[in-house]
């Protein structure tokens, strides 16, 4: 079960999110028109600008053409990826299981989290909430058995959509669609599906009519993806984030210290928290590190390894509590910071 989430005309929407009163008027992210003589393409454009048929990759100066009272804006990168890594984090806080296909696109591989598709609606709506309260923007979003099946439901009803799609549906779904709207089907292999039938405005359904034999003889390898895609069919995974090595937490005292109270509380506190991001990760620890640092920010870690294996608060507590007490008798002085972390085995 994959989530698509994509969001809705996203450089547009986050400049009007800075800026509110460029909002319900037509709004051009791009290079600047110069009267119509400006270079580059337009990168994306809000609903309003969409009315006046401008689209992404188009000559500046065409959208100028089209529509002269537009608002058009330089593309500020360093903002759409600020805004962008927000969203990664609120992902995250869905499920680790996410791949991002480009700054404003992922899919969610949802199957451990949702047991049907009505959780996943609820997953769905949950996300869109939490990135509307925290970001103030809209997504859309689609539910499918594949990655190629969200991505259709997402695309399907922007801006703002919430689309389900069940697998007993996803034939139907997609079947009345025209061929563009199959992912990876672009305009040269629509050209040639159309030389094929000899007719024009392709839907998934006139492309089901030809043979896997004939689409490998025209596409090569590629034939028998196209003859699985028109079907619904596409087994690609979900390709998370390389995996973190390691996760811990550190803290500064407000104040040096070598209150025993303070210390072995703060130290509780910051095993429980590492337990607790260890367990949620769901992997096997094979080393533990506590840190010291003194009041002169000498840094001093002792470490303690053994065979991988799942941690809990009580295990990690044990093993940490031993290291800081070393670290403590090594260290004379005051005490600036203490942290924990555990590294996960490699092959896990
Ligand atoms: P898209 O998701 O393709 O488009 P969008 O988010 O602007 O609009 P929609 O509501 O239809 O999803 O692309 C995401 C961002 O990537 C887009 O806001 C700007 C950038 N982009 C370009 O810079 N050039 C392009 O040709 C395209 C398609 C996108
Ligand atoms: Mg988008």
């Amino acid at each position: 079960m994959i989530l698509h989430i994509d969001m809705d005309y996203f450089f547009a929407q986050v400049e009007e999110r800075e800026n509110p009163r460029f909002s319900g008027k037509p709004l051009v992210v791009g290079a600047e028109p110069k009267e119509g003589r400006g270079r580059g393409v337009v990168s994306t454009c809000n609903y309003e600008a969409r009315k006046y048929k401008i689209r992404s990759g188009m000559p500046i100066s065409r959208a100028y053409k089209n529509c002269p009272d537009a608002t058009f804006l330089p593309v500020n990168m360093k903002l759409y990826e600020g805004v962008s890594e927000n969203i990664s984090r609120i992902i995250e806080s869905v499920t680790k299981n996410y791949e991002k296909v480009s700054l404003d696109e992922a899919y969610l591989d949802i199957k451990e989290i949702a047991k049907n598709y009505s959780t996943a609606e609820r997953i769905g709506s949950d996300l869109k909430k939490l990135i509307l309260e925290r970001e103030s923007l809209t997504c859309s979003v689609g539910v499918g058995e594949n990655k190629m099946i969200a991505k259709i439901a997402s695309e399907s009803e922007k801006p703002d959509g919430l689309v389900i799609v069940k697998p007993c549906d996803s034939s139907r779904f997609i079947v009345s669609r025209s061929i563009r709207e199959i992912p990876g089907i672009g305009p040269k292999t629509e050209k040639r599906l159309q030389e094929i039938l000899s007719k024009g405005n392709l839907t998934v359904k006139d492309v089901r009519s030809i043979s896997k034999e004939q689409l490998n003889s025209v596409f090569g390898k590629r034939g028998e993806d196209i003859y699985n895609r028109v079907r619904g069919v596409d087994d690609s995974q979900v390709v998370s984030e390389k995996k973190a090595k390691s996760i811990g937490r550190e803290e500064t005292f407000d104040k040096d210290t070598l209150d025993p109270e303070k210390i072995i509380n703060t130290f509780r506190k910051i095993v429980a928290e590492v337990a607790e991001a260890a367990i949620e990760e769901d992997r096997k620890v094979k080393s533990i590190v506590v840190v010291c640092r003194s009041m002169e920010y000498e840094t001093h870690t002792r470490q303690v390894s053994f065979g991988p294996q799942v941690i809990d608060f009580d295990f990690l507590y044990k093993k940490g509590v031993r290291l800081l007490l070393h670290l403590l008798t090594e260290n004379s002085g005051p005490i600036r910071l203490i942290g924990v972390r555990v590294l996960f085995a490699v092959d896990d």
